[in-house]
This record gives C-alpha cells, sequence and structure tokens, in this order.
C-alpha cells in the first residue's frame, strides 16, 4: 500500500521518503498543562488570566507523579521528536513555601531528571496566573510596585530554570512570556500598563542568559475572558518589543481575531526574524484552546513553514486543554494531528506550486492543489507510524490505561 502511495506523489514530482526523513527530524513541545487542566502543583488558586478549562472527565492527574506517568503514556503513542513543555507551576516543591518569586532549578530537578531519562529537552514558560499575587488581573503592567517587583523576580527566577535546563538536557531551551494583563472594560489610560510592561520585561532580561541556548520568547494576546476590552500584551506590543531586544515573537492561533489566520503572518515574521516561535491550538469561536485536529488552518500553518523551507526556524509547541475528554488522548490527538499537518505539508510540489504562482498559471495551480486533497496522504503516515513503532490504533491503549490507572484516581 505505502508503496503504492509512493508511485502515486511521484506524479507529482513528490519524493515520500525524503518527506519522512524530514519528519523523523521535526520536534514537536508537548505541553504538559493539558494533564491537568492547566492547575500545576504550587498553589491552591483556581485558574485565571482569561483562560479556562471546562469539562470534568474523570481522571485528571493532580500530583507529579501521575501527570509523568501520564505524559509517558501520551509520549509513547506520538511518533517523532518531542520536547517536554513546562510550567513554572508546575514546580515540584514538596511541601517547601516558596514564591513564585523565589523558584529555583533545584524544583525542577525531577522534572529534568524525566526529560533526561527520555532524551528529551525542556522548554518552559513562567506562570503569570492563577496566583495570589495577581492583583487586578495586572502582573507585570500593575501599578502596584510591590505586585510588579514580584512578578519581575519570578521573570528572572525563570530564565534561570531555562539556562539550566538547556545546560542540562544540551539542548536549547525555549522560555516563553506571556501574560494576561488586561482590562474587562474601558481603560482610561492604555499606554501606562504597556510602558510598565516594557520596564519590567527590560529588568528581566537585564539578567544575563547564554541567548545561544536560551530562547525568550513573548507571545501576544487579542482578549481573554473577563479581560475583553483590552490586553496590555496585543500583538503590536509584542511584535515591537521582540523586534526591539531582538527576542522571539510567538504566535498563538487562537490569539488573533476570527478571520484572522497565523498560516498568514507566518511569512512576515520569518522575513524579519531569525526565528520564531508557534503555540498551535484550535480556537472554536473563541480562545478556547480546542484539542488540535488535522484542520485546514492547521494544514496551512505547516505548509508556510516547510514551504519556506523554515523547519529549523520555527520553535512548534502545542497549547490547547480540553477537561471533557480523555486527557491522554488529548494529548495523541493533538500532537499526531500537528505531525499529519507537517507531512501533508511536507507531502507537496511546492517548488513547482511556486513556479505556477510566478508564471500566472493560477488555473493549473488550482487542479493540483484540489488533486492532492484526495491524494493517499494516510497510507504514508501509516508508514510513518509503522517505521516508528507506534500503533495507529492508540484509542484502544489509551482505553486500557484508563481503565487500569487513571479510573481509580
Ligand atoms: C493563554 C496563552 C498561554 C497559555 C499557557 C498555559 O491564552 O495561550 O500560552 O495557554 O501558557
Ligand atoms: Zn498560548
Amino acid at each position: 500500500m505505502y508503496n503504492y502511495a509512493k508511485e502515486y506523489y511521484k506524479k507529482f514530482g513528490v519524493d515520500t521518503e525524503k518527506a519522512l526523513e524530514i519528519l523523523k527530524n521535526a520536534t514537536v513541545s508537548v505541553h504538559c498543562w493539558q494533564g491537568d487542566d492547566v492547575i500545576g502543583f504550587d498553589s491552591r488558586e483556581s485558574l485565571s488570566g482569561g483562560i479556562q478549562t471546562t469539562g470534568n472527565y474523570p481522571g485528571r492527574a493532580t500530583t507529579p507523579e501521575e501527570l509523568m506517568a501520564d505524559l509517558d503514556k501520551a509520549f509513547s503513542l506520538m511518533p517523532g521528536k518531542k520536547k517536554l513543555n513546562l510550567h513554572a507551576s508546575y514546580a515540584i516543591l514538596n511541601g517547601e513555601n516558596v514564591g513564585r518569586d523565589a523558584i529555583e532549578p533545584r524544583h525542577f530537578a525531577k522534572w529534568l531528571e524525566f526529560a533526561k531519562e527520555r532524551n528529551m529537552g525542556i522548554d518552559f514558560n513562567p506562570t503569570f496566573f492563577a496566583h495570589p499575587m495577581v492583583k487586578d488581573n495586572l502582573t507585570l503592567s500593575s501599578p502596584d510596585d510591590e505586585v510588579r517587583t514580584y512578578w519581575i523576580n519570578h521573570g528572572k527566577a525563570c530564565l534561570k530554570i531555562a539556562e539550566y535546563f538547556a545546560n542540562e538536557t544540551g539542548e536549547p531551551c525555549v522560555i516563553n512570556f506571556w501574560i494576561p494583563d488586561g482590562y474587562k472594560d474601558i481603560p482610561a489610560d492604555r499606554l501606562g500598563p504597556r510602558k510598565r510592561f516594557k520596564e519590567s520585561l527590560d529588568e528581566i532580561l537585564s539578567v544575563p542568559y547564554d541567548k545561544t541556548k536560551v530562547y525568550v520568547t513573548l507571545e501576544s494576546k487579542v482578549f481573554g475572558i473577563g479581560l475583553e476590552s483590552y490586553t496590555v500584551g496585543s500583538a503590536e506590543f509584542c511584535l515591537s518589543y521582540s523586534d526591539y531586544k531582538g527576542i522571539t515573537p510567538l504566535m498563538d492561533n487562537g490569539h488573533y481575531h476570527p478571520t484572522e489566520v497565523v498560516s498568514d503572518k507566518i511569512s512576515s515574521l520569518l522575513l524579519f526574524n531569525e526565528k520564531i516561535a508557534l503555540h498551535v491550538t484550535r480556537a472554536v469561536r473563541w480562545d478556547s484552546d480546542h484539542v488540535v485536529i488535522l484542520d485546514d488552518e492547521t494544514k496551512e500553518i505547516m505548509k508556510e513553514i516547510v514551504r519556506n523551507d523554515a523547519l529549523d526556524r520555527v520553535f512548534i509547541a502545542t497549547d490547547y486543554f480540553d477537561a471533557s475528554i480523555n486527557r491522554v488522548s488529548a494529548l495523541v490527538t493533538g500532537v499526531r494531528s500537528v505531525q499529519k499537518a507537517l507531512l501533508y505539508a511536507l507531502l507537496e510540489p511546492s517548488a513547482k506550486m511556486k513556479e505556477l504562482q510566478d508564471s500566472g498559471n493560477m488555473t493549473e495551480l488550482m487542479v493540483v492543489s484540489e488533486e492532492l486533497k484526495t491524494a493517499p496522504f494516510g497510507l504514508v503516515w501509516e508508514e510513518y507510524l509503522k517505521r516508528q513503532n507506534v500503533a495507529q490504533d492508540y484509542l484502544t491503549e489509551v482505553k486500557a490505561y484508563e481503565k487500569e490507572v487513571l479510573s481509580k484516581r
């Protein structure tokens, strides 16, 4: 069956072997927070910051051990290269009374061990939400000196942890800054909070860190739940700041107006940045963070990366959280969908299609694009899973795990 597919794609000038080879080496950074509904282990606060998980499917991981076991199960059902993406709120404090402003690498030693044993790098995120020091929905942009200082110290502490991960794993660490700061209703001063955010970031980034192995990214957003009127870290702010500071912009495809698409933004950012970063999610009417599926926009995003030969310039991470379905399945479905979309993109005769565009042959371009949609893509995917020693049917394994492990929690 695979040979049939191989010949089929050859007619379009596509080498399936080459595609599989590239896919094998493409890394997806897998977010840990789908496993426990973004709750973490370091505070008793419920989720805040304008993001929400809905649903109450049984089996949520409630301890580091449970989360590690669930991630392990999920990783075993995903082909290809993975990285572990952690939030600061997943610090393992063992009863120690440490604030987020004072966390240290040692609070992540168990995570490091976990990643090392699995030959994985780690990405990191300071956690500026779900914490008593978030005052009036503000952190780094707060007018309250004490609040701002607390979160600046958190940022600094996280940079050190990111560097520790990079040093210890031997793989670069992407550390992503996202703050929820904003207002529910119309503010009187839009400049002040943004100026304070800028100054806070400047202060955090004044800490020396090794830029060859720690990549600082900044994630923008359009609005959050309860913060509908104003977002401090808007697209313009984050792009401008990234440019000014020489850090990496991060686009989350749930963070734009519903008719805007990240796939159209990638090329512009690639022209002006050495690296860019993505949070791949699925927004349904709002930044709902549904599980990623193999939909048109996910394919289009991956096409933009592949067509522009930018796989080594784009940090791809998943970011979604659905509490209404089996969480291990959610992790596997989302990550596999990203990988499927990547394969789909790799099976496109992009050079030929560019030529058609440049010669004004839009008729043929449309025909080729449409014909490719019914090419035997699934057979190439199946071959990939076989070569990677990963079962195609992950649901059976997930169900068994649910019965043996999740349902007993
Ligand atoms: C929120 C952002 C952010 C978070 C995670 C938990 O809208 O997308 O990336 O989802 O940091
Ligand atoms: Zn995100």
